[in-house]
């Protein structure tokens, strides 16, 4: 039998990547998003590789409601998820504190923490009951060290790296493995949807070097996806090769 991954966040970059790339690997796909026609495009380029099956499921991870309609009463034959990439998040702003926007922090800590938790928390119970599942959070370099005014972005990676650790802790004696990949500079919507889509600004992010893309954060995750059952991969910075750290990147302009 094929195993089963939902991907969180399927509509654009690192999760898009991740679907094409688990149905590659032979996974049949759940896949998550608000974007309803962009999850129905995607569903029928993977529809293409290998009779991979997939079900699209269009929800807010910031309404526990809509996340609980959605997760807590699937079809019988997709009930048992072996796979479950927390990916769905965002930036909004790069500002000091001093300027923070509260509704940019509310839909930061919304999505990435408790948008987090509620498809978690929706999910677990199946995977304890299967008596096996594997949980890959997306965190970010952003999670590691914090960089000026990324302030309440950073601590909502912070959240993602401690939750990684706790989760693991709580759900070892289960059969559960959590694993969490953080990548530096990635090339996907984030940048315009962290400003606010001036695209200008975003496109200034990766000028000059080569960025991480999609596909190579893709491949990282895959790869901890398909280790042996006995190997958990547990943590795992992906940087470009011109990123040292969130502040310096060595940049030919
Ligand atoms: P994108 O903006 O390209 O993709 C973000 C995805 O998250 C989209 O599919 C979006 O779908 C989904 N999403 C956002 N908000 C919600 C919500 N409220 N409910 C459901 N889905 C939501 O960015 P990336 O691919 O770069 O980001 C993916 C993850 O990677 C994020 O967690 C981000 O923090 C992390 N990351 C990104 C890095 C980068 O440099 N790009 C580096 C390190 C980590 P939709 O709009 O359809 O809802
Ligand atoms: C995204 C990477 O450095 O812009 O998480 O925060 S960074």
């Amino acid at each position: 039998m094929k195993k089963i991954a939902l991907v969180t966040g399927a509509t654009s970059g690192i999760g898009e990547a991740t679907a094409l790339g688990l149905a590659k690997a032979g996974y049949d796909l759940i896949i998550t998003g608000r974007r309803d026609a962009l999850l129905s495009e995607l569903k029928e380029r993977i529809e293409k590789i290998d009779e991979c099956k997939v079900l699209t499921l269009c929800f807010d991870v910031r309404i526990e409601q809509e996340v609980n309609n959605h997760l807590q009463s699937l079809p019988e034959e997709w009930s048992k998820i072996d796979l479950l990439v927390n990916n769905a998040g965002l930036a909004v702003g790069l500002s000091p504190v001093n300027d923070g926007v509260i509704d940019d922090w509310e839909r930061m800590i919304d999505t990435n923490i408790k948008g987090l938790l509620y498809v978690t928390r929706a999910l677990v119970p199946h995977m304890i009951s299967n008596g096996k599942g594997h949980i890959i959070n997306i965190g970010s370099i952003a999670g590691k060290s914090v960089y000026p005014n990324g302030n309440v972005y950073c601590a909502t990676k912070y959240a993602v790296d401690a939750l990684s650790k706790g989760m693991s802790m709580d759900l070892v004696n289960h059969n559960i493995k959590v694993s969490q990949v953080c990548p530096g500079a990635v090339e996907t919507e984030f940048s315009i949807v962290r400003f606010k889509g001036d695209k200008e600004r975003a496109d200034n992010v990766y000028k000059g070097f080569q960025p991480l893309s999609a596909t190579d954060v893709a491949d990282a995750i895959v790869f901890i996806a398909t280790a042996p059952d006995h190997v958990n991969i547990s943590d795992m910075v992906i940087m470009p090769k011109a990123q040292a750290s969130p502040v310096q990147i060595y940049k030919k302009l």
